[in-house]
């Protein structure tokens, strides 16, 4: 999930892989899942690769009616404490909230937690945290009244927010950019004009990798200067170390089929 600081990254939500994964959305990056094992294992590794970073995860059980179900970070916005719970853009993923909001709202005791309603319509994918600056994506799953609301609550919390139009052939915000460390985003050619991002702090910068690696600019930093990244992505890898992070790459290939990437599969609460 995107939508915190390093430092407030010390437990995730994950859920697990339903039975019916092989009928997971699948537009963009995938063709659609065929070997649930192997997506287990997968999840798996990406659970004990976030635990090893010192992260304590609780994964959430699988709902075999909703195959979408472990891309849980479409379903909640936590932002400093703070919860809205979208209308997830696609209606097939309505339903998968109700326990994830359930959970929140036990472990996070005295959040403020608000609820999109209406028309609003917004996928948690759809947001990227650089610092105090939030970008949304007006994408096929994120509309203007959604970003309003979001607009509401960050503006309570005195942080900035900036609409990014996400091109047609992308899903979400978080498909193509992702935040490695707290001055760094990390985006693909080919995707959204070099001033999509807008004038950034000093310090903080966008790193342009090549269209061919867009998967790869999902990454999810950690603290301690990790950053869990896609394997098979060499110029994000090669980029990121020579940063000085450490990369830790996970195959990933069977979550993609699904269009799902790293930070898709987690919420940081
Ligand atoms: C979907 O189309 O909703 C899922 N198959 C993939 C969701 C990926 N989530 C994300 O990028 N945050």
């Amino acid at each position: 999930m995107a939508t915190v600081r390093l430092d407030q990254k010390a437990r995730a939500l994950v859920r697990a892989i339903p039975d019916s994964y092989h009928s997971a959305l699948a537009n963009f990056f995938g063709s659609g899942p065929k070997d649930i094992d192997l997506a287990r294992y997968q999840h798996s590794e990406y659970k004990t690769a976030l635990e090893a970073a010192g992260i304590e995860v609780v994964m959430l059980e699988a709902d075999h009616n909703h195959p979408d179900c472990l891309f849980v970070e479409d379903q909640a916005v936590i932002i400093d404490g703070h919860v809205l719970l979208p209308v997830p853009g696609h209606p097939s993923r309505v339903k998968e909230q109700p326990p994830i909001a359930d959970f929140l709202v036990s472990q996070m005791g005295g959040a403020q937690i608000c609820r999109m309603s209406g028309d609003a319509r917004m996928d948690g994918g759809d947001i990227l945290r650089l610092g105090d600056i939030f970008f949304v994506g007006r994408s096929t799953r994120t509309n203007d009244l959604g970003i309003e609301e979001l607009r509401d609550l960050l503006s309570h919390l005195g942080h900035e927010l900036r609409v990014i139009d996400i091109p047609k052939h992308a899903l979400h915000l978080t498909s193509i950019a992702s935040t490695p460390t707290d001055s760094i985003i990390l985006a693909p050619e080919g995707y959204l004009p070099k001033d999509a991002f807008g004038e950034l702090p000093e310090g903080c910068e966008v790193i342009w990798m090549p269209e061919d690696e867009t998967y790869g600019c999902n990454t999810i930093g950690l603290p301690g200067g990790k950053v869990l990244i896609a394997k098979g992505y060499p110029t994000v890898n090669k980029t990121l170390s020579e940063l000085g992070l450490e990369t830790i790459a996970l195959d990933f290939s069977e979550i993609r089929a699904a269009d799902g990437s790293l930070t898709c599969c987690s919420l940081f609460y």
